[in-house]
């Protein structure tokens, strides 16, 4: 029997990517089942996981693909990137070297994934706070520059971690929405067109902010 588990509006498919290690596994796990896990058993096989979230009224089905460890071995499929609409560049803010392969990851996107791919960039392990070598503003300034979300999480104490998903989720469903509305205004879906208001400006810096908020308060110190 189809449970409300099944009904949802959309389904966006999102991807992790990032350095092996940074904890793309456990972000998913702990988004999707509230999970955490200290040792790294690098990839129980799990392809992708789903989990719903509401926004502005509409239910969205998130598919977040888990890169099963091939990144360790650069050989990502391009399977991997076929139809997401949406990535999560994850690095960890206590090993610097993963915030420098960001402009690799960027370019494995630009190479693989859609022109239009929402991508937000996710500092995690935030709290490993003593530890960190990657700053708040260093991090915020590659993010403006290129024009990238940007957001602190720790996927051990949870912080951050439902809002990234929320934010970039609620960013997908906005450029979709104002792409089917520069396309003619033919939806076709019906649930849209009921005269919602669509922001029509770019770079979808309005209401959210997901491109002006930075980091989790929870992750700043
Ligand atoms: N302290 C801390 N450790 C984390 C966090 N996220 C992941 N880890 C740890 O980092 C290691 C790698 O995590 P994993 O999710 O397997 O990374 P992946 O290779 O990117 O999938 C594991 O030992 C995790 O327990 C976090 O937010 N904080
Ligand atoms: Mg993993």
């Amino acid at each position: 029997m189809a449970g409300k588990d099944e009904e949802y509006d959309y389904l966006f498919k999102v991807v992790l990517i990032g350095d092996s290690g940074v904890g793309k596994s456990n972000l998913l796990s702990r988004f999707t089942r509230n999970e955490f896990n200290l040792e790294s058993k690098s990839t129980i096989g799990v392809e992708f996981a789903t989990k719903s979230i509401q926004t502005e009224n509409k239910v969205i089905k998130a598919q977040i693909w888990d890169t099963a460890g091939q990144e360790r071995y650069r050989a990502i499929t391009s399977a991997y990137y076929r139809g997401a609409v949406g990535a999560l560049l994850v690095y960890d803010i206590s090993k610097h070297i993963t915030f420098e392969n960001v402009e690799r990851w960027l370019k494995e996107l630009r190479d693989h994934a859609e022109a239009n791919i929402v991508v937000m960039l996710v500092g995690n392990k935030c709290d490993l706070r003593h530890l960190r070598t990657v700053s708040v503003e260093e991090a915020t300034e590659f993010a403006e520059k290129n024009k990238l979300a940007f957001i602190e999480t720790s996927a051990l104490d949870a912080s951050g971690v439902d809002t990234a998903f929320q934010r970039i989720l609620t960013e997908i469903y906005r450029l979709m929405n104002k792409k089917q509305m520069s396309a003619g205004g033919s939806s076709p879906t019906p649930a849209l067109g009921q005269g919602e208001t669509i922001a029509l400006s770019s770079g979808a810096t309005d209401k959210a902010g997901s491109r002006s908020k930075t980091a989790c308060s929870g992750c700043r110190t």
